[in-house]
């Protein structure tokens, strides 16, 4: 339960003014141009741009202003006027190496690139190329190697459509190695939720956000990740819905908000209460407080039917649908208290209070994120989670479901359109009939295999579609030594990022147009689709003027590529294709005929059309054609032993950060001002580990792997969080993160559960 001590840090509501203030502080108090006020009220609307934050869906009847703090923040940070032009390489102390010393925040303020440009080692600078001698030095490097050599990374902004094609490009130069960032993210669902309801995404639609009777959170942070879903949460407790958080920390969203598009809200002030029930969980107890709830739901079925009432447990549900029941019940019944509450961090009456809000309802939601995603046994947490909701058939009927929150815009429809490492997620046969290849058969890597490739040095040339992928993944210090030792690195990006700053021997970075930037090509202008947490594709179109003549839009930058890299095939139309996108979408149709069905005629339908989910339809696509409830080996998410001195680490985010890329240092929402430079941590921890609060601290991984891994210079703040348990910002954290520490099904970092020990910091960082 919420613990009633007083909170060293207070902070208001989620939205209201202080999103406004959030914003006007980043941008100055001229950022409301009205061509900037054009470009946001396009955002999310038919025909409109689909924001580059997020994928948190676009509701059919939207609002005047459908964006939020963040999308307004991460759109505005693309618009700058600032630009890093190839002028800036050129200024006295623009070497590289000695760029590597800025921070991330500066790096990208100094704005938009403008110009290809390629690694020059003699002057450590980037110096401006033509785009045909980038495309023909990228070739160069790259036709030598055995194909499996190269990687294909992609971050999960580009459309649908460029998406499509640096797949086909990968698997026409014969490698399945397309690892993408829902490897660091939910690639725990993909895999995790597949092999429980066979479904790699989530099961609800927005209907569905109107019908249910309780929410369930479960390490997912909407108030700074995926702010559009307060509107519906707070329309759901409007009429009368239950909201119960598991969250180590205190997410400000989840605890009230206030309506920024309600001016009757704004001006009084009047803000909604969020959770009912807040508990603070430790990191990692996810599996013990819903192995928990299940035995309470279980002992509540007994009861009623011994007594002759209706049963709590969807008992035709169970016998159509599912296997597995009879084992898990058992652990059910076996489960101790005493372990559920010291593996949780809970007391007994907690996990009741919130198994009978569960059982009171009829109509249930599970929203997760990294909180469940990013753990040693993440799988098994997203499977607990589906053992809940399946005891009372809230998977697959109205108002009721399975709620992962996607990162990226596009995150879900890059894997939907083939950027997957897994060969068996892709159609083959078809797209080699389609285009007279012969794609590999065997898997690709993914990020984690990726990062071992790199550092033993099997992995030469690493493109990447987005992102920041040095900045992102774990083991950063062993990944900055191993990666400029590549033949090649090409950055396709919107703004300069560390990424960029370790360059292989070849090495370029290439310019492109952001989604709300126009796109002119043979056809005219063209328009690009993203896929949402709800599986529903939406067209965008850009309406700004480009941001240089000389950047080019991402599928121009694949086909580029393609172009200049791949023997000549008349089946691999590129130049058509560039010249006109409906094209690429009569492609995917062709690739993909169930889930994009008309897709030219459909993509501007308000709100986006589905592209249907088996799950949501009790179709279940899994090995036994049933949903499968799944007997917990473990009671706690964590890859590792609690000791005295070891603590569990979650890296977490500020409000003023989208993964990398750093806003500002104001997180108003966890209190934390003017640094990011923070360790939070319960302050009795603090006092028992002979710690005060306020002094500089080192954290040490606690991984017996003979890696020494560092982060020192972290301000110690005493912090409303389980005893245990501690936190500090994402990506500065990576360094701590040790590469081998994984879920073990899905591979996904497990970020959420770092053992570490805490040293006072002796002198610099
Ligand atoms: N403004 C902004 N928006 C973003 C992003 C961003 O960086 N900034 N990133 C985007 C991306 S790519 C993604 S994937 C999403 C991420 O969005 P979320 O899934 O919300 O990710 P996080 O904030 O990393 O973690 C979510 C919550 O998990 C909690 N948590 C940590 N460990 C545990 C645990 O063991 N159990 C439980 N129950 N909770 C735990 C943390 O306290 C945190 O509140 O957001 C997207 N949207
Ligand atoms: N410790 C720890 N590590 C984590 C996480 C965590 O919670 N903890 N979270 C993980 C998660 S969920 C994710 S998704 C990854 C994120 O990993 P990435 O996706 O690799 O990183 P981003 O920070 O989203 O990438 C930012 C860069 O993308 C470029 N960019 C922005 N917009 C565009 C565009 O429209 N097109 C192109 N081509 N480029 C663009 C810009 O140059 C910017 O610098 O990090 C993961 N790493
Ligand atoms: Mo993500």
């Amino acid at each position: 339960m919420t613990d009633k001590r007083s909170l060293p840090h207070s902070p208001g509501p989620a939205g209201g003014w202080g999103s406004l203030k959030g914003i006007a502080q980043i941008f100055g108090e001229t950022w409301a141009t009205p061509s900037v006020l054009a470009t946001l009220g396009q955002l999310n609307k038919p025909k409109g741009v689909m924001c580059v934050s997020c994928a948190w869906p676009k509701p059919a009847n939207y609002s005047a202003f459908e964006f939020c703090e963040n999308g307004a923040k991460a759109t505005l940070w693309e618009m700058t006027s600032a630009r890093c032009t190839p002028v800036f390489w050129a200024k006295s102390g623009h070497t590289v190496t000695a760029l590597r010393d800025w921070a991330d925040h500066d790096l990208e303020m100094t704005g938009r690139l403008t110009h290809p440009l390629r690694y020059d080692a003699v002057s450590d600078r980037y110096l401006e190329v033509t785009w045909d001698e980038a495309f023909a030095g990228i070739a160069a490097a790259l036709q030598p190697l055995e194909p499996d050599q190269a990687v294909f990374y992609a971050s999960g902004h580009a459309g649908l459509e460029a998406s499509y094609l640096y797949a086909l490009l990968a698997r026409a130069y014969g490698t399945n190695n397309l690892p993408q960032s829902s490897n660091m993210c939910h690639e725990t669902t993909s895999v995790g939720l597949t092999k429980v309801i066979g479904s790699p995404v989530g099961t609800i639609v927005w209907d569905d956000l109107e019908k249910a009777d309780a929410f369930f959170f479960f390490g997912q942070n909407p108030g700074t990740n995926s702010p559009r879903f307060l509107h519906p949460l707070k329309d759901a407790k409007d009429r009368g819905a239950k909201i119960v958080t598991f969250n180590p920390i205190i997410e400000q969203g989840l605890v009230s908000f206030v309506d920024p598009q309600s001016p009757s809200a704004m001006l009084t002030g009047k803000a909604t209460t969020i959770s009912d029930q807040y508990h603070q969980l430790k990191a990692g107890g996810d599996i013990a407080a819903l192995l928990g709830m299940c035995k309470c739901v279980v002992e509540a079925d007994d009861t009623a039917r011994a007594a002759g009432q209706p049963a709590v447990i969807d008992h035709a549900f169970v016998a159509e649908h599912t296997t597995g029941f009879d084992d898990f019940i058992a652990s059910c019944r076996a489960a101790d208290w005493a372990e559920i509450e010291r593996e949780s961090g809970l007391p007994q009456a907690a996990i009741r209070d919130a198994a009978g809000v569960y059982i009171a309802a009829e109509r249930v939601i599970g929203v997760y994120g990294m909180g469940l995603t990013q753990h040693a046994h993440g799988a098994l947490n997203v499977a607990m989670l589906v053992n809940l909701l399946m005891l009372r058939g809230n998977i697959g009927k109205p108002g009721a479901g399975c709620c992962p929150v996607r990162g990226h815009s596009n995150v879900q429809g890059q894997r939907t359109v083939g950027i997957a490492e897994k060969a068996h997620l892709v159609p083959l046969d078809t797209i080699d009939d389609l285009f007279d290849i012969t794609s590999p058969r065997h898997d690709g890597m993914n990020i984690v295999e990726a990062v071992e490739g790199l550092i033993e040095g099997k992995v030469r040339a690493f493109i990447c579609l987005g992102g920041n992928l040095l900045r992102a993944v774990p083991d950063q210090k062993r990944m900055e030594e191993a990666w400029p030792k590549q033949d090649l690195t090409v950055m396709v990006s919107t703004k300069l990022n560390r990424s960029h700053l370790f360059p292989g021997k070849t090495a370029y970075i290439l310019p492109c147009l952001g989604r709300y930037e126009k796109d002119v090509q043979a056809s005219g202008n063209q328009s690009v689709t993203s896929e949402d947490s709800f599986s529903m594709i939406n067209g965008s179109v850009g309406r700004r003027a480009p941001v240089s003549d000389a950047v080019k839009s991402e599928l121009a930058i694949v086909t580029g590529i393609a172009q200049a890299t791949l023997p000549q095939n008349d089946r691999l139309k590129w130049r058509e294709w560039t010249g006109n996108y409906a094209l690429v979408r009569d492609l995917i149709e062709a690739t993909y005929p169930d889930d994009f069905r008309n897709y030219n005629a459909r993509m501007f339908e308000a709100g986006g059309f589905y592209r249907g989910n088996g799950a949501h339809n009790r179709i279940w696509k899994t090995d036994s054609g049933k949903a499968v409830f799944t007997t917990p080996g473990e009671l706690n998410s964590v890859g590792f032993k609690d000791a005295p001195g070891r603590y569990r680490l979650m890296t977490i985010r500020s409000n003023d950060q989208f993964n990398t890329t750093i806003y500002g240092y104001s997180d108003r929402f966890h209190g934390i001002e003017g640094t990011r430079d923070v360790l939070l941590m319960n302050p009795d921890d603090i006092a028992e580990a002979g710690l005060r609060d306020g002094q500089s601290v080192r954290m040490i991984t606690d991984a017996e792997d003979g890696i020494d891994r560092q982060l020192g210079g972290l301000t110690l703040t005493a912090y409303r969080l389980p005893r245990g348990t501690v936190a500090s910002y994402y990506p500065e954290c990576n360094v701590l993160v040790p590469v081998a520490l994984h879920d073990d099904l899905s591979k996904t970092p497990a970020s959420k559960s770092v053992p570490v020990r805490i040293v006072a910091d002796a002198g610099a960082a």
